[in-house]
């Protein structure tokens, strides 16, 4: 029997798995998390002891702290994620699967023993705001003191959650062992029909804080599902207009393709009088409200976020929010003991350590931070934070965008034409791969939704969930496909993007509201080229008629990829979504 440290909670349900956990991966001892400042400095001095943080200078970063990962361990692995459920169907051509008994077995045996020697920390948290009767609870063991304070920033942890679950045993459970870190034995694995996550031999963000995409978008996903509502990857952002009208806007964009820049941008010099408020950059929950309207959470608290290309240009809300209590992952160290990564304000440094500790100079052949190299960070040291983030409730949603990196094709803006439209749109998404998950980057790859890797069940039935939502949202949000990555022929981004996005959100509020020039393509709406002008666009005329075309023969070659794809969904694919494929073929055809 392990020792035990901190307060065991009154819950016997959270007590007793937790004792079965520990029978099985062996703790030296129990460390039970409440989420007060006395624990984080505790654990934070822990961190440090065993090397898994590094103090940095804290006259300049006060609170901030370095992390390195293994050279293994530095994205989240999708070919190693598994949704285990009785039938293979049911996970769908979109996850990989296992059954369950086999998956259980095959982990229980790398879990077994894996924390000899170790602290198993509980961290119990909530995923939305405290008293909502839309937040979800978690319980997550971990043997990885990095893990829980990544977790005391990005979800809210300790007594609230436990108060929030008072007796009940409806909580996620959420198992992590970082166990050796062999990639031979690393699986993150899924079982929604038990409300359960195991995960092991990764240390990594998305693969071990398991509030983040397992439990708000796998797991939770499902559970939208079978409750009537969406678990999204999603951004959710207030625009206020100069007379003080806010409408808010949630956006789903692949991982790595500017959503938490989004989330925050500066309105550009031409646009006086809008601001901007953050509610979130990865993760919405979306319900329908008595009205009729969707209305959304965001369930973290905290910002992981990707640092190269982080700079004053492109993010100074983000550059603001991050010099103090912030962990840093896998970026370069400066010889004053402070932080840069690639797209950082200040010039590469002479002499650095890169994100593996190895000396790094200008002329080095690799980058000196990884080029997922993460902060964490608490959203309520956003200077756009919005207080709303708190309301039980969320906020009423005007429009729903779909985003991702295209070079060419997919116009910079365009409107569907209904919410089943707007559905096809989400599911016909595709976007250029990036860092954020191991493999190849740059290559076009179908992401539904932004959900390819998150949708916790067959994304056919998801789809079918997509649609049936039209049912019971009466004023649906309109839905729009967006695209910052247009390139010219000679590589140039046709669009400045960043606080210049602005212009588009603005058309974006407009046609929501049923106002803004818009004209009718086969693809959707597109806008009439004037109202994304404005003052201060210091864009030609060419550019952004480029932007805005309809390029008719590449969205007919579009069409045979997309089939080729749903085929895969065999009789999950909706008759909603065949009905807009054939639609968008005969309007090419006309
Ligand atoms: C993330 C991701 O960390 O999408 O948000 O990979
Ligand atoms: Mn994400």
């Amino acid at each position: 029997m392990s020792k035990s440290a901190g307060t065991t909670p009154s819950n016997a349900h959270v007590v007793k798995w937790v004792q079965e956990m520990a029978a099985m991966c062996r703790p030296e001892e129990i460390f039970w998390c409440d989420g007060s400042e006395a624990e984080k400095e505790n654990l934070t001095r822990v961190a440090v002891e065993t090397g898994d943080l590094m103090p940095l200078n804290q006259q300049a970063l006060p609170g901030c702290y370095l992390h390195r990962s293994a050279l293994n361990d530095v994205a989240r692995t999708e070919n190693l994620t598994f949704v285990c459920t009785e039938e293979k169907e049911e996970a769908g051509p979109n996850n990989n699967w296992m059954p369950p008994a086999e998956s259980y077995d095959r982990l229980a045996k790398i879990f077994s023993g894996s924390m000899r020697g170790r602290t198993l920390y509980v961290i119990p948290f909530l995923m939305g705001p405290a008293g909502s009767p839309f937040s979800k609870v978690g319980i997550q063991i971990t043997d990885s003191v990095y893990v829980v304070l990544n977790m005391r920033l990005m979800t809210r942890m300790g007594e609230m959650a436990l108060d929030h679950l008072g007796g009940s045993d409806d909580f996620t459970r959420c198992l992590h062992s970082k166990a050796d870190l062999d990639m031979e034995r690393r699986f993150i694995c899924h079982y929604p029909q038990d409300n359960t996550i195991w995960s092991v031999g990764s240390g990594y963000g998305g693969n071990a804080l398991l509030a983040k995409k397992c439990l708000a978008l796998r797991i939770a996903s499902k559970l939208g599902q079978r409750e009537g509502w969406l678990a999204e990857h999603m951004m959710v952002v207030g625009v206020e207009s100069p007379d003080g009208e806010i409408n808010y806007i949630c956006g789903a964009f692949p991982s790595a393709c500017g959503k938490t820049n989004l989330a925050m941008l500066v309105p550009p010099a031409g646009m006086k009088g809008w601001k901007i408020h953050t509610l979130g950059d990865d993760i919405a929950w979306l319900r329908v409200g008595a009205d009729g309207r969707l209305w959304a959470i965001n369930p973290e608290a905290g910002f992981f976020g990707v640092a190269p290309g982080t700079g004053s240009k492109t993010n100074p809300n983000a550059m603001a929010m991050l010099k103090k209590d912030t962990i840093f992952t896998n970026v370069a160290l400066r010889s004053d003991g402070t932080v840069w990564w690639e797209g950082h304000d200040d010039p590469p440094p002479n002499h650095a350590q890169d994100w593996r500790g190895k000396p790094w100079d200008p002329n080095s052949r690799n980058t000196a931070a990884h080029a997922n190299s993460r902060f964490t960070v608490s959203l309520k040291q956003c200077p756009t934070y919005s207080s709303e983030w708190e309301k039980p409730q969320g906020v009423p949603i005007s429009a729903i965008l779909f985003g991702g990196r295209r070079q060419k094709l997919v116009p910079l803006v365009f409107q569907s034409f209904s919410w089943q439209h707007g559905t096809f749109l989400g599911a016909t998404l595709a976007s250029e791969t990036t860092a954020a998950a191991t493999g190849d980057v740059g290559v076009v790859r179908r992401d539904p939704m932004a959900m390819l890797p998150f949708c916790g069940y067959n994304m056919g039935d998801y789809w079918a969930h997509w649609l049936s939502m039209a049912k019971r949202a009466t004023n649906p949000p309109k839905v729009f496909r967006v695209n910052w990555f247009q390139r010219s022929d000679q590589g140039k981004f046709l669009w400045p993007g960043f606080g210049e996005n602005l212009r588009v959100l603005h058309w974006v509020i407009e046609r929501s509201k049923g106002a803004g020039q818009a004209q009718e393509t086969p693809i959707g709406y597109v806008p009439k080229v004037a109202s994304l002008r404005g003052e201060g666009v210091k864009i030609s005329q060419a550019d952004l008629d480029q932007l805005v075309a309809v390029d008719r023969n590449g969205w007919k070659q579009n069409l045979k990829s997309q089939s080729e794809y749903f085929d895969k969904f065999g009789d999950h694919l909706p008759a909603g979504i065949k009905e807009e494929h054939k639609a968008l073929a005969d309007r090419l055809k006309a």
